[in-house]
């Protein structure tokens, strides 16, 4: 029996993290083979995916310049970094992944959305920066509606303000979000916080009343740390550590929420799920460190779970 659908998806788009081109195709290739060949169902739809992503693949390898600003999706979700002109959102996506990024101290600096991938605990993230939303943007002010098609596609929303500026410009832009149907879990990151002092987040806090704010720094790590972490809760995704003879793995599997124990079986191998009699779980689902758990045991973010099989 193959695994949950979902969770298929996902471990799809983990498997092909950071691969492009002729790497893309192969490992594309290696998962079609994997795929049961089912005629009709969500697996049918996971196929046509995969082959679609296959010819994707092969026409980006043709055309030299593109010239669109569509990003391709990596990592277990995408998160947008979005605000006005010269609010940092450059500088945080640099500081956050340590990519090479174009900063300036003048407006409109980043013309185009910028991806990056952030590590959050083991977990690969994709941050988006989405330049030049203004007042307007839904009537292509600033080629604004090519950018909402962008933000369109994230998970969760990171509205970066100038603890240091006035709030009227983030409010055009949020409107404008707002106004294009786009409703996304979000939250405030207040940038620039080595400028000021501590009131200027109370002030944003109550500026912006409906947003968690998260004060954050490009020179303080531990402010990038927690917003990494805010961003990450948002997603609503679960890191789920494999453990195996009192080892945990490297890297979390990231898997939907309530993803079960079960669920975690299958993302850690087909067989392995087929086998299942139980589990372990350490961590926030467990109600003591290593619960026998069964196979409907519901995980929570950061558990550890050690399966038992036949
Ligand atoms: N002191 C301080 N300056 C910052 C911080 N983050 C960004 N800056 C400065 O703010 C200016 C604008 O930064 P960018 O990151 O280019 O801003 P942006 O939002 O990407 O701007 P556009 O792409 O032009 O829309 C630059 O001069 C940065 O050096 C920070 O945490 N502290
Ligand atoms: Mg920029």
């Amino acid at each position: 029996m193959p695994m949950p659908h979902r969770i298929q998806m996902q471990l799809i788009h983990q498997r092909l993290v950071g691969k492009d081109g002729a790497d893309r195709l192969r490992e594309l290739r290696a998962i079609l083979t994997e795929l049961p060949n089912y005629k009709n169902g969500p697996y049918a739809d996971i196929r046509k995916w995969v082959q679609s992503e296959v010819e994707a693949t092969r026409s980006r390898a043709r055309v030299v310049h593109r010239d669109s600003l569509a990003i391709r999706r990596e990592g277990a979700a995408q998160v947008a970094l979005v605000g006005p002109p010269n609010a940092g959102k450059s500088s945080l996506l640099h500081a956050l992944s340590a990519v090479q990024i174009k900063i300036g101290n003048y407006a409109f600096t980043t013309l185009r959305p910028v991806p990056a991938l952030v590590r959050i605990d083991g977990v690969l993230v994709q941050f988006v920066e989405i330049p030049g939303l203004l007042g307007g943007a839904n009537d292509d002010r600033g080629g604004g509606r090519a950018f909402l098609g962008v933000l369109r596609g994230a998970d969760v929303i990171v509205y970066c303000q100038d603890a240091t500026d006035a709030v009227d410009a983030l409010r055009a832009v949020m409107a404008e979000v707002t106004l294009a149907g786009i409703h996304r879990p979000s939250l405030l990151a207040a940038t620039k916080m080595d400028e000021v002092d501590g009131p200027a987040v109370a002030r944003l806090a109550a500026a912006f009343p409906e947003l968690a704010v998260v004060p954050t720094s490009i020179v303080d790590p531990a402010s990038l740390e927690r917003l990494k972490q805010a961003a990450w809760a948002l997603t609503g995704l679960l890191r789920i550590w494999p453990c195996q003879a009192g080892q945990l793995a490297d890297q979390p599997l990231a898997l939907p929420g309530g993803a079960t124990a079960l669920d975690a079986g299958h993302a850690i191998h087909s067989e392995l799920a087929a086998r299942f009699v139980g589990a372990r779980v350490w961590g926030p689902s467990a109600r003591y460190p290593g619960q026998r758990v069964g196979r409907a045991h519901v995980l929570h973010d950061g558990d550890a779970i050690e399966i038992l099989s036949r």
